[in-house]
């Protein structure tokens, strides 16, 4: 922080809509947003913190055409299930509200118009397609056709999903409207475009040299964006879903999503401040926080900064922390294929455990590259950190409290020399967590928590008041004192990351609150005063409760991998002729034996009725040998022999696959003799 800023806006990305929060969400903005406003709060700063959701865009209308509703109905749904997530996740929004609010849209609604009358716009005619029979232009994703490029069937007009190739709605062959199926024609429509070019300039200083500090992923997407050179970018759209463009002749056009969305953050905030809401926006002394993920980099960035400043009476952002991606078992998250872990449907398997996700995605965060989260690390990361190390600590420190001292905090008699040494390791631990809290790096900031509770750990450990009891009980009283201190010391320390576990150690320790500012210090409890019972902060997950988790992300891939199979393509038309070349018979297999030091090969002996020959197959991980013997199958005999591995194999067996690509054997209705031509 370069300057001195008296008050901080917190905002979070909105999300759309139309599907519920996953870990990847939670992980890439919420979690570490929730961190620094609590962290801001308990230092008594000045904080507001801002979440919504974002209603609009074509995603919204796409789904609701699918089930037969409004888009109304889609964000109603959603925003419900969404918000509920985020308040049963600790993540405390000062305002989670919505972009369909009449506040947004009226709000949305005059920052075009003022916009558009102090001439920050250019307007420029375009062809696009337009759907004749439903009588409305298309979106890029209402557009199907084949792909140039792999010509798969269903490409988008934005993107094929078979190849991954970016691509515009005239780059399809024989594009269809998804809307009337129809063959959609090209028409003149017009649009408003901010003209970011002119922008350029001013955000080259302001990014790239009064923001250094930024985080290189974020300083270097605006980079590279910024060298590109800027180009200007529509901010209005054909659709009839989203505020309506507020200038004469706009009929049927609305604000483009993401002109409306960020205005979304100021509508929020005058929604819940009607007569204050301005000097979270406008004021100098405010500083503007943006949490996103890195694919809204650009929008925050440049675009919105380049409106605000159009606009000329609100502050432009201070940082912009911004994550990458978390992966799920190696795999990318996604909504359509299912692969995700919903948080609504991991509080049905873990109730109760939202710290422990809390905790395991910022250990994991993906502050400076992508970072994968496995279940396995999941239930290692709750049983050898919190249950073994913070919570083995809490309990011991109150339990023993309680046997000895009858629940009250016992006096500090004489320090020895390993006292002060422990006292030493924790009294820096304000500085040290504060250092990594304002430059946002919260892995390491909750690693230095962890690491209170191992010094806590370690001492109880090497004091052994336990021993004690029976010889020097000043010196238990001393050894307690001083792990109570820590334990207040850790309700603090995770009173960011850990809201939950900290409100309940709180609550051991009988205290309604602590200040940052007493982290550190060791008295945080005065001798005498008395301790409510312990309970459990963390409990053991055991392995039944991962593998039922990893066992439905296999689930989830096999059923993908069967929606995703497709007959392969015909082949070209053959003669007669060609066919009769072929000499396929039934043979028996007599002999079946895997081919040493390969994981696929299988040897065979088969019985083609004109002689027993050596067939060598690809089938080993489909069938065991016993599997094999004895069966009939299709043999096309007249191949000419091949070698593998240095056995000679006449002819080929056929056999169908599964969509896992297992194969299975094909034998005849009855046994046959060995020989017959199939015909
Ligand atoms: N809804 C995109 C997203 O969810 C978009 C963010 C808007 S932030 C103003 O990633
Ligand atoms: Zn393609």
């Amino acid at each position: 922080m370069n300057k001195n800023f008296k008050r901080t806006t917190v905002t979070t990305a909105l999300p759309y809509a139309n599907g519920p929060v996953h870990i990847g969400h939670l992980a890439g903005v919420y979690v570490p947003a929730d961190i620094y406003v609590r962290y801001l709060r308990l230092k008594g700063q000045e904080v507001l913190f801002i979440g919504g959701s974002d209603e609009h865009g074509v995603p919204i209308t796409i789904r609701a055409r699918k089930e037969g509703c409004t888009p109304q109905d889609v964000v109603d749904r959603y925003h419900n299930l969404i918000k509920k997530s985020f308040e049963e996740f600790g993540i405390s929004f000062d305002v989670y509200s919505r972009t369909t609010s009449d506040t947004h849209h009226h709000l949305a609604s005059d920052f075009f118009k003022t916009l558009y009358e102090k001439g920050e716009f250019i307007e420029k005619t375009s062809q696009q397609y337009y759907d004749e029979e439903a009588k409305t232009f298309l979106a890029d994703r209402y557009i199907t056709g084949e792909c140039p490029h792999c010509h798969a069937e269903g490409a988008y007009g934005d993107q094929c999903e078979k190849c991954g190739s970016t691509l515009s709605p005239t780059d399809l062959i024989n594009p269809k409207s998804t809307i009337s199926g129809s063959k959609p024609v090209m028409k003149e429509t017009k649009h408003w475009y901010l003209p970011l070019d002119k922008h350029e300039s001013w955000l080259r200083q302001w990014i790239l040299e009064d923001h250094k500090e930024w985080r290189p992923n974020v300083y270097g997407q605006c980079k590279s964006w910024l060298d590109v050179g800027l180009q200007p970018r529509a901010v209005s759209r054909d659709l009839d879903w989203g505020i309506p463009v507020p200038v004469e002749g706009a009929e049927g056009k609305v604000l483009y999503v993401w002109f409306d969305a960020p205005i979304g953050y100021i509508s929020n905030t005058k929604e819940l401040l009607p007569d204050s809401w301005e000097k979270w926006w406008k004021d100098p002394e405010t500083r503007l926080v943006h949490f996103i993920g890195k694919d809204n980099i650009v929008f925050h960035c440049i675009v919105f900064p380049a409106m605000l400043k159009a606009e000329g009476s609100y502050i432009l952002p201070d940082n912009v922390p911004s994550n990458e991606f978390l992966n799920l078992e190696d795999d990318k998250i996604s909504t359509s294929r299912n692969w995700a872990v919903w948080l609504h449907e991991y509080l049905v398997d873990f109730p109760g455990k939202q710290d422990v996700l809390r905790y395991v995605l910022t250990a994991n965060a993906p502050e400076t590259k992508d970072n994968n989260f496995t279940w396995k690390d999941f239930q290692a990361r709750n049983n050898n950190e919190l249950v073994a190390v913070f919570g083995n600590f809490i309990n011991r420190a109150i339990v023993l409290t309680h046997k000895y001292f009858d629940g009250k905090v016992p006096a500090l008699g004489q320090l020895s020399e390993y006292d002060q040494a422990t006292i030493q390791e924790f009294v820096d631990v304000k500085k040290t967590l504060e250092e990594y809290l304002d430059v946002f790096r919260f892995r390491d900031a909750q690693k230095e928590a962890m690491n209170l509770a191992r010094i806590g750990n370690k001492y109880l450990a090497d004091t052994e008041p336990w021993k004690l009891a029976k010889t020097d009980m000043n010196r238990v009283a001393t050894i307690m004192n001083i792990s109570l201190q820590i334990a207040a010391n850790l309700a603090i320390a995770f009173d960011p990351f850990l809201p939950f576990s900290a409100a309940k150690l709180r609550n051991m320790l009988n205290i309604d609150s602590f200040t940052w500012e007493s982290l550190g210090s060791t008295d945080l409890l005065a001798e005498g005063h008395a301790l409510q019972a312990a309970e459990l902060l963390f409990e053991k997950i055991e392995d039944s409760a991962i593998d039922a988790q990893i066992q439905r992300l296999l689930d989830t891939k096999k059923a993908n991998e069967q929606a995703a199979w497709q007959p392969q393509a015909a082949k070209e038309d053959i003669q007669f002729e060609d066919f009769t070349k072929l000499d396929i018979r039934i043979g028996t297999i007599l002999e079946a034996k895997p081919v040493p030091k390969t994981s696929k090969l299988m040897q065979l002996l088969v019985d083609t009725g004109l002689d027993k020959r050596t067939i060598v197959s690809g089938v080993s991980e489909s069938f065991k040998p016993e599997d094999m013997i004895g069966k009939q199958v299709p043999v096309l005999i007249n191949l000419k022999p091949r070698s593998f591995r240095g056995i000679e194999s006449h002819g080929m067996i056929l056999y169908p696959s599964d969509a896992e690509g297992k194969y299975l054997l094909m034998s005849p209705e009855r046994e046959v003799r060995p020989g017959t031509v199939l015909a």
